[in-house]
């Protein structure tokens, strides 16, 4: 790849002299299609691979079939089928028959249930240094671990990314990790993202880039690195990345992948807009305690807290070495015959790798469930523990009820802390107590698999040709419904709206549309899904927006807090609201892919300036964002010749006789995205509704 030389300096600065380029920078540079690299621009860059999952995918592919294409333009396409796979009624196989069908009309690679996680499966089959990759799971970073600029986004984007190649992007800065020493047995490269979360918070990667380097990286296997890629996830990073070197080649050389390799790494003295220090030496076994993953405490500090129940898996900690070292700790015990431990492996790969050396065996007759390798447990779909449960989980996210059980305390741990917990009942330090347990972590074998041929029964091979007047028929269950639409606004027209849901900080795209066995089966139906919209906030909402939304007025308005709709990248927190008639939302900040999803719908995202206003505001009141064209394309900030970026934006309380001042970040292409009430409609103003 060729080295080149970016100019960029703080947010909307262009520095003239060349600088010494991150990673990160290089990799953009290299995919560069329009705008200049500068913090903050919108840019334009080539996507060499994208990734769906089932219960994001079908919504993709709906929107995918409504754009008319062909062949898919990327490298690489690949729909996983892992989040959906328990079948509890004909819904999920319908959706799984239905994205099959696509792919094999544009040339995407079908990979069926059982064959792993998404991420997992990514990063062993199909990742390679130094390409692009947009995913429609907001874990996709995780290919990160292999020098890939992995990016998650909503699924409309993931779907335009497959029929044109691209993907705009707000050009993030790069926050600098440098990791200085090595770890200690029992601690943990998710100690290691914990920490950074205990530092940074879930909004502090918001806006950047984090490129991982320092002397650490080289103590750190592919696996180690993509579980800390996947969890930049959690601070609302963009993405984050690891350089490519001698553990990338051993890595992709294990999976009969050696090709694939390409040596990459930011410029010696490159400059990063921050820099943290992390010294490996002195990290200690961490935790995210209740309710959210930046809430880290050190496990000894928390004390002896009784567990129910264990569970070991999901795409930030399922790798082979992550449960060789669990299979390790188990060897010849049992279980606290009052915990449930259940271990979901990352890939069919990894599960028969386990198999065939024995470790599976050990794992068993510890008394562990071993379950299906998909995300299940992660996501609510199945193992939800009992009332008032301790759960220790080597996920990535502990949002209230996301494991199904409202009142249960979920801590993320890493799966030496789960492990050794599971043995002794209680949450437990291993670095403090595995020696008086008599437990050794001991030599670890080789941390990679060599499973390609595992899963090869898993994948479907797109066709070799394809007729674009002559493609295969799509599978359509009952239960596949047309996705909702924006409505375009008229030049002059205004954006009107009535307060129908006030909201705190940290809203999490969990909140805004739940996700869990019973409701995974209808992502691909959203006037059923939208009857849950934000119940566990508030179970009245989707009956009051409906009534608004019928009512004169015409449409609602939610008002937020800081970094609204944190989490995962489901365009359903978009949807939903949009069938339910919500117009604006109204915040003090939004997290990146929520923000993506409400303007690829038509949803206005306005943020206040002061931050006051949000509290004067009430339910009910009725809002007016009046000549919206004239408002939003007059004081955009990327258009030359606009008025000043920081001019204020006006939306009026026709209740309260007042009005405040709000800004926006929009593009001037997202403006006219909005106004014509969504991606699809700018895109082809004449889509025939799909189904
Ligand atoms: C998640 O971990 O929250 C999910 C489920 O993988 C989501 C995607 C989805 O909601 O389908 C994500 O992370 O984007
Ligand atoms: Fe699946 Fe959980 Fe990873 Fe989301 S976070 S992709 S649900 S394993």
């Amino acid at each position: 790849m060729a080295i080149p030389q970016p100019s960029r300096g703080s947010v909307g600065e262009t520095v003239k002299e060349t600088y010494l380029s991150t990673l990160a920078y290089k990799i953009l540079q290299d995919h560069l299609l329009a705008g200049e690299l500068v913090a903050g621009n919108r840019v334009k860059i080539r996507i060499d691979q994208t990734l769906t999952q089932d219960s994001t995918g079908t919504m993709v592919y709906l929107q995918l079939e409504a754009m008319d294409i062909g062949q898919v333009a990327t490298e690489l396409s690949v729909a996983y089928i892992d989040h959906n796979t328990l079948q509890t009624g004909f819904e999920n196989a319908d959706d799984h028959a239905f994205i099959q069908s696509v792919a094999a009309r544009h040339g995407i690679i079908f990979s069926k249930a059982g064959g792993g996680i998404c991420h997992q499966l990514h990063l062993e089959n199909y990742g390679k240094p130094g390409r692009s990759l947009l995913g429609s799971d907001s874990h996709t970073p995780t290919g990160g671990g292999l020098g890939m600029l992995a990016i998650g986004a909503g699924g409309l984007d993931v779907a335009i990314a497959m029929a044109q190649g691209e993907y705009w992007l707000t050009v993030p800065q790069v926050l600098g990790v440098r990791l200085t020493g090595s770890l200690r047995p029992w601690v943990s490269a998710k100690d290691i993202i914990l920490e950074l979360l205990r530092r940074k918070s879930v909004s502090g990667g918001v806006g950047y880039i984090v490129e991982y380097f320092g002397p650490g990286v080289s103590t750190l296997s592919v696996t180690e690195r993509a579980t800390i890629t996947n969890m930049g996830a959690e601070l609302g990073a963009t993405t984050s990345i690891f350089p490519s070197d001698q553990n990338t080649l051993d890595y992709l050389t294990s999976q009969d992948r050696g090709e694939d390799w390409l040596p990459l790494s930011a410029d010696r003295n490159a400059v990063y807009d921050a820099v943290v220090e992390i010294d490996l030496d002195n990290l200690v076994p961490l935790a995210a305690a209740p309710h959210s993953p930046d809430n880290v405490v050190a496990v000894s500090a928390l004390g002896s807290i009784k567990v129910d129940q264990v569970a070991i898996g999901s795409c930030t900690n399922s790798s082979y070495s992550d449960l060789m070292k669990v299979a390790t700790i188990l060897k010849g015990r049992q279980i606290h015959p009052q915990v449930s431990l259940v271990i979901a492996p990352g890939s069919a790969a990894i599960l028969a790798e386990l198999a065939a050396n024995g470790a599976l065996r050990d794992i068993i007759a510890a008394g562990a469930r071993v379950i299906e390798c998909a995300c299940g447990t992660c996501i609510g779909m199945g193992q939800s523990p009992s009332s008032g449960a301790v759960s220790l989980r080597s996920f990535n996210r502990n949002f209230k009820g996301r494991s199904g059980t409202d009142d249960a305390d979920v801590y993320l741990v890493s799966p030496e802390t789960a492990a050794i917990s599971a043995i002794t009942g209680y949450l437990t330090d291993g670095l403090a107590t595995a020696a008086d347990l008599g437990i050794r972590l001991g030599d670890l074998p080789d941390p990679v698999t060599r499973g390609a041929d595992t899963y090869a029964a898993f994948v479907v091979m797109p066709p070799e040709l394809i007729f674009s007047d002559q493609l295969p028929p799509l599978s359509m269950g009952p239960n596949i419904k047309p996705f909702p639409r924006g409505q375009a606004v008229p030049v002059g027209d205004s954006i009107t709206g009535r307060v129908v849901l006030m909201t705190g900080d940290n809203i999490t795209t969990d909140d805004i549309m739940p996700s869990d066995s019973r409701l995974l089966p209808y992502r691909s139906n959203i006037p059923h899904l939208s009857e849950f919209c934000y119940e566990k906030i508030d179970p009245s909402f989707p009956a009051r927006a409906k009534a608004v939304r019928d009512s004169p007025i015409g449409g609602g308005v939610i008002i937020g807090g800081e970094n609204y709709g944190q989490g995962s990248s489901r365009e359903h927190a978009a949807l939903a609201p949009l069938y339910l008639g919500i117009r604006m939302v109204l915040a003090t900040s939004f997290a990146r892919i929520h923000r993506a999803n409400l303007i690829n719908n038509g949803i206005l995202p306005l943020m206040f300036a002061e931050k006051a206003d949000k509290d004067s505001i009430m339910l009910d009141d009725d809002l007016v964002f009046e000549d919206a064209h004239a408002q939003l394309l007059a004081i955009n900030p990327h258009t030359p010749g606009s008025r000043q970026a920081d001019a204020s934006l006006l939306v009026k309380n026709l209740t309260k006789h007042n009005e405040y001042r709000l800004i926006h970040d929009l593009s001037e292409e997202e403006c006219q995205v909005i106004l014509a009430g969504g991606r699809i409609n700018a895109i082809k103003s004449t889509v025939p509704p799909v189904a």
